[in-house]
């Protein structure tokens, strides 16, 4: 049997696509990969396009297509495409439909409610012998006009027992302005080096995850829904030993890698010990640099930093998201401005052996004073240079609590213009938005402003005297002039968000409460 699964992010970061496509592999089916990455919230796809890949889809037995809620609109303008000119069925998978699969069934023959490995090979196999494949666990379909939703398959418990992600560019395909290219190792070292959190150096980073869920449960987070249909299971991990072979895997399959990026949601979760045997295992048989991006800051150790600041860690992206204490509670991100300086200070000391920490913050909440933004200000001024900022606009994911409070107050109209198509970089242009991005800007280029500077900045009089028009023109020329420039690599990459965000502008702020 052939399956066609087709991702809208980029091939080198689908891992959940990659892992399908070698279970499906190993299970001797034949299997086609399109990737076409979608920039956040917009749903630019063309008529020629859509041609290409329909004809990429052709004579498939199954069509499977990945569903973040931001790709919603896309994916359904394909999957709409697709219907009117195959008779092929299409499943959904992913977070999406995961959260909302009634709604996705609107689109989609039958979705995938939680973890595609099982549910999709038992599907294929009853497809192949003509089986009945309605009472399949994790399985959704419509019967005549009734929405079935069967119960959600057990949780893998033993991520070892996956293969190896599929990177063997055998049949993959991504499209680029121009059409579809035939995905080779040369296309894909490329990739490879768009993404990478310094712009001094081109490394060719494997992306990789090795861990599911989050012990955590943050009201803006679908694993906040997660962790509920999983019965309270949060996270799972693989061995050190298989988290090695993979990277060895890495090696041979995509030889010009220097670099590795894993993405857990909470790699500090592991306890010293097997950090330590990481630590070591990892200097001796890969040695190359490698990244983290998720690390929860009540989880810091700093003997675990030092393990792997000596075995290559050399970039590390943690989640602030606000400065304020009312705001992350709200978030249930339980912890102190006290605990994030003390934990930036330490990650300080490291500050010749890795490159400065990126601090994730969350903006456009539409509960935050401009009380709580002072306090990320503050926090943000006051923390150890150098230091990167993240800034996204938060985005209500259905199945969160915060989506459900907003939706409660009205603040949540339209969902799909709202939300799914909403770019989480769209950031309003507000004052104090600004003062954060310029604060960001600055450290970019090695500049920092003093807390005492920004103190006087944010203060309210500021406002009544109407200097704030006058002060946003100066920063945003400082923007322009340093900001858009210096991520001119980025944001061509990303250019409906960038231009989105330069729209917005003319909006003075997103979510108003009535
Ligand atoms: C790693 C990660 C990333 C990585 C890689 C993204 C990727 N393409 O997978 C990076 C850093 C790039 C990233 C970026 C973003 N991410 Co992210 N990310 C994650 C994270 C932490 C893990 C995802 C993962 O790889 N899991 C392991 C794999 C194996 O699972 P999986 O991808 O879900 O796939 C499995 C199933 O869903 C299913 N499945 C998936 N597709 C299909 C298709 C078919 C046909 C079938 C049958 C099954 C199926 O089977 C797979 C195997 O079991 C999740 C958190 C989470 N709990 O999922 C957030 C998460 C998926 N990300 C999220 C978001 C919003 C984003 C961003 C859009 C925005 C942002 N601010 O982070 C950007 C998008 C950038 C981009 N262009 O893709 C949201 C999605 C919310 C939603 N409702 O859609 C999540 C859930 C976190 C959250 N904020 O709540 N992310
Ligand atoms: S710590 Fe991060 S991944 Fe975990 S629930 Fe919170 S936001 Fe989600």
């Amino acid at each position: 049997m052939k399956i066609t699964l087709i991702s809208p992010n980029d091939p080198c970061w689908d891992f959940g696509t990659r892992i399908l496509s070698a279970i499906l592999k190993k299970e001797g089916y034949e299997v086609r990969l399109l990737f076409i990455p979608f920039p956040a919230g917009q749903r630019a796809i063309n008529k020629k396009d859509l041609k290409q890949i329909i004809f990429l889809s052709e004579n498939s037995d199954l069509i499977g297509l990945s569903v973040k809620t931001n790709y919603f609109s896309g994916i359904r303008v394909i999957t709409e495409a697709l219907k009117n000119s195959l008779d092929t069925p299409i499943i959904w998978g992913g977070t999406h439909p995961t959260i909302r699969p009634k709604e996705c069934l609107n689109y989609a023959d039958m979705v995938c409610i939680g973890e595609g490995e099982i549910t999709l090979v038992n599907l294929l196999k009853n497809m192949e012998k003509g089986l009945d494949y309605k009472n399949i666990l994790g399985l959704g379909y419509k019967n005549d006009n009734e929405v079935v939703i069967n119960k959600p398959n057990l949780l893998i418990d033993n991520l070892d027992s996956l293969p190896i992600p599929d990177y063997m560019c055998e049949n993959d395909y991504l499209l680029e302005n121009g059409g579809f290219k035939k995905i080779d190792k040369n296309l894909l070292e490329k990739d490879l080096t768009r993404f990478t959190h310094t712009s001094k150096k081109k490394y060719k980073t494997y992306h990789t995850i090795t861990s599911r869920g989050c012990s955590f449960s943050c009201a803006y987070c679908c694993n906040s829904y997660l962790n509920k249909i999983n019965s309270g299971k949060k996270i799972r991990k693989k061995s050190v030993e298989s988290i090695i072979t993979e990277f060895e895997a890495a090696k041979d399959m995509l030889p010009f890698i220097n670099c590795i990026l894993i993405n857990d949601d909470d790699f500090f979760f592991r306890s010293k010990d097997e950090i330590s045997v990481f630590a070591k295992e990892y200097k001796e048989r890969i040695g190359l640099p490698f990244w983290i991006t998720g690390l929860i800051i009540p989880k810091y150790s700093n003997e675990k930093f030092s393990l792997l600041v000596g075995a290559g860690l050399k970039f590390i992206r943690l989640g602030i998201q606000s400065g304020s204490l009312q705001t992350r509670k709200m978030y249930r991100r339980y912890y102190s401005n006290e605990q994030i300086l003390k934990v930036a200070r330490d990650i300080n000391t490291f500050k010749h052996k890795i490159a400065a920490p990126s601090y994730d913050i969350i903006l456009d909440n539409p509960w935050e004073s401009d009380s709580d933004l002072t306090e990320t200000i503050m926090l943000i001024s006051n923390l150890p240079k150098p230091y990167n900022i993240e800034t996204y606009s938060l985005t209500f994911y259905p199945g969160t609590g915060l989506y459900d409070k907003a939706k409660e107050l009205g603040i949540i109209k339209d969902d799909i213009e709202q939300v799914y198509n909403r770019s989480y970089y769209a950031i309003s242009p507000t004052y104090l938005n600004r003062l954060i991005q310029t604060l960001d800007i600055f450290s970019r280029k090695g500049l920092f402003i003093p807390p005492m500077f920004m103190s006087i900045l944010t203060k309210p009089i500021l406002k009544k005297l109407k200097i704030t028009y006058f002060l946003t023109h100066i920063l945003e020329i400082i923007i322009f002039g340093l900001y858009y420039t210096d991520r001119f690599i980025y944001y061509s990459r990303h250019f409906s968000e960038f231009i989105t965000a330069i729209n917005r502008k003319k909006m003075s702020c997103l979510w108003k409460l009535d």
